[in-house]
């Protein structure tokens, strides 16, 4: 794996529910001590080195960067569809101001890789559906994937004005069990698993058969290695990769968990995020990742749901 024994890795947002594995799988790579770990809460101690950190202060994160010579950091701070449907602007300025700041830090100080995750909130309800390709239309109708654009194509330019390494992918709805995911659309996909084994009943906000494009965690951060990994002329794609696993919908994802615990139920009482979740792709086209840098999922739907049935 292309590393150096100098590098220095900086996550901010790593107690959320990317960064609570992600540092976990950058601490076995690099050595503990060459990661910095950052959140505005403070991170348990088994989180290694860590600071108290707010992404809107980007003196505070330059100076961090300045200090530790920091070589690569890792952007996870974001509000998600969500929580910011319900405070559009504070979510716009925390999402791109974060952004922002990453990247000043990183001209500024020379960070040789950056990574920032885009979402499939970037497409919208005039993107083709089904196996969604690479390079299509971008008309998000969420203040969230408004931002995920917004930062794709500022990746994009900075990488061309300014020679920075910005990658990225397009995360699906994640599923993990060490950490809860943080007020997103897809999030029913995690919730389901802790009320099946706590009461044996589930209502889900979104309907029986809305389809949606899903990754065990595993799988997600073994992807962001991979790209993170990758030689720098591989990264054909400089505003963020299209990467696929499973997809299913709330019905499916009952019928699979039945087959554990075969007194599960589930409900349906869509809410607010139904209008999000069926502005979203069903499937997605990753074709890309797999030709440019060996992009391969592991994790079907029932592998995932052993998974989670055993550790939730
Ligand atoms: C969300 O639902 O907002 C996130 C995402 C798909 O980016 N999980």
């Amino acid at each position: 794996m292309a590393q150096n024994k100098n590098d220095t890795l900086l996550i901010l947002g790593a107690g959320g529910q990317i960064g609570t594995e992600l540092r976990v799988a950058l601490s076995h790579q690099f050595g503990a001590d060459r990661v910095i770990s950052t959140d505005i809460h403070p991170l348990p101690e088994s989180a290694g080195r860590s600071v108290v950190l707010n992404a809107l202060d980007g003196a505070a994160i330059s100076e961090l960067v300045r200090k530790e010579k920091v070589t690569q950091i890792y952007h996870l701070v974001a509000t998600l569809s969500a929580t910011a449907e319900k405070a559009p602007l504070p979510s716009w300025d925390l999402n791109m101001k974060t952004f922002f700041n990453v990247v000043e830090a990183a001209k500024q100080h020379r960070v040789q890789k950056i990574f920032w995750p885009s979402s499939i909130a970037v497409f919208g309800p005039t993107t083709p559906r089904d196996h969604t390709p690479q390079q299509t239309i971008l008309e998000p109708t969420t203040v969230y994937g408004i931002s995920k654009v917004a930062g794709e194509l500022w990746s994009q330019y900075a990488a061309k004005a300014w020679n920075l390494d910005i990658r990225s992918l397009r995360y699906p709805g994640l599923i993990s069990h060490t950490a809860p995911p943080g007020g997103g659309t897809t999030d029913y996909a995690v919730d389901i698993f802790h009320q099946a084994k706590k009461t044996g009943t589930y209502t889900s906000f979104l309907s029986a058969d809305t389809r949606l494009p899903m990754m065990f965690m595993e799988d997600a951060i073994r992807a962001t290695l991979l790209l993170m990994n990758a030689p720098a002329e591989d990264i054909k794609h400089r505003t963020s990769y299209n990467i696929s696993s499973i997809d299913f919908t709330p019905a499916e994802l009952a019928t699979a968990i039945q087959k554990h615990l075969p007194h599960f139920s589930i409900s349906y009482a869509p809410d607010f995020r139904q209008a999000i979740a069926d502005s979203w792709p069903n499937s997605i086209d990753d074709s890309a990742a797999r030709a440019d840098w060996g992009w391969e999922p592991r994790f079907s739907l029932k592998s995932m749901v052993q998974e989670m049935i055993d550790h939730v």
